[in-house]
């Protein structure tokens, strides 16, 4: 069975770990890429820093290189620019569940050992030694099933638990955004009074989510409410409901934590959102590569938390603390 430990646990293991492989890593300095799904969003950016910050703390090397979209031909010839450039680890967050499998095999041939971030490939179940795509160390991300059933939940609650919803979405076959859509579908399955209309792709591009809602409104007039699945979806969502006769009317709950977002839900045009922890991911991806790459053994998955920012929290710097870097 995998192994699920909490961040805390896993600081506590790293903790003791960091001091007594100092000596191992003083004799060569190890160097870890990050490869993020896009450069140009505040949740990488703010992984990126706390990748930075583990590296600093290990004296480790860290390289950041990444694709400025989200989008699978992009990424893989960083990758491969990367690979090609020999780092000990790789830490990366893969645009496609499937697409992604080969070139990461090249890395592990090569001798690089890979972690994934924030996203999977194949079915996120590592060192299990079945299937195609079990050979990355570990995979450090939110519980994305658990992130959907919590928007779920709260949209139900915005809107009286009774009206049409839609789900705005990135691109199908990316873990952690389709796992998001489970969730939310699960949780609203206890909701009889819900109807969850079609899915809406948006290719990671909030413009296009902005569109696709006034189209949905159109069409559906008794819309009662979005759940903007990542940072674009939302940001999207909340920029077609704004300055439309959907305004007020319509309820959005939006994942992921930028000043963009977090200044419509001052606004009260988005309810809550999602935070999750990316500095935590890009710290614990780090400690977890180090780890491995000193001779200890490391969780196949290692979980971060999420945040939930409203209206009435936003001002508590315990809160505010989790909103993310631009
Ligand atoms: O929601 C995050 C990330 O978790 C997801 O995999 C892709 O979209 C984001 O980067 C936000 O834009």
């Amino acid at each position: 069975m995998r192994q699920v430990f909490t961040a805390v646990a896993v600081a506590a293991t790293f903790a003791a770990l960091a001091g007594a492989t100092s000596a191992q890593a003083q004799d060569k300095k190890l160097t870890i890429a990050l490869v993020p799904g896009l450069t140009t969003d505040a949740f990488y950016i703010t992984m990126h820093k706390g990748a930075e910050a583990a590296a600093k703390a290990l004296g480790v090397d860290l390289l950041f290189q990444g694709a400025p979209q989200w989008n699978v031909t992009l990424q893989v010839p960083v990758l491969e620019a990367v690979i090609a450039r020999h780092p000990d680890a790789i830490l990366i967050a893969p645009t496609d569940k499937q697409q992604l499998i080969a070139p990461l095999k090249k890395a592990t041939d090569a001798g690089i050992a890979v972690i994934t971030v924030d996203t999977f490939i194949g079915d996120g179940h590592y060192q299990t030694g079945a299937g195609d795509a079990d050979f990355p160390i570990s995979y450090v991300a939110s519980d994305n099933i658990l992130g959907g059933e919590i928007g779920a939940r709260a949209l139900a609650k915005s809107i009286g638990d009774k009206g049409k919803v839609y789900v705005s979405n990135t691109v199908p076959n990316v873990s952690t955004t389709d796992q998001r859509e489970e969730g939310f579908k699960l949780e609203m399955k206890k909701h009889p009074g819900i109807t969850v209309l079609e899915t809406q792709f948006n290719d990671d591009d909030a413009n296009k989510a902005a569109s696709q809602f006034q189209s949905m409104y159109a069409r559906n007039s008794d819309l009662a409410g979005v759940f903007g699945a990542n940072l674009f979806s939302a940001l999207g969502a909340a920029n077609g409901v704004k300055g439309s006769p959907a305004a007020g009317k319509v309820r959005v709950v939006a994942f992921d934590a930028p000043g963009s977002i977090v200044d419509q839900i001052k606004s009260g045009l988005v309810d809550m959102t999602i935070a999750q922890h990316p500095a935590e991911i890009g710290y614990f991806g780090v400690v977890a590569a180090y780890a491995h790459l000193t001779g200890h053994s490391v969780p196949a998955s290692i979980g971060t938390g999420y945040t939930v920012i409203t209206k009435d929290n936003v001002g508590d710097p315990n809160v505010a603390k989790y909103i993310y870097s631009e």
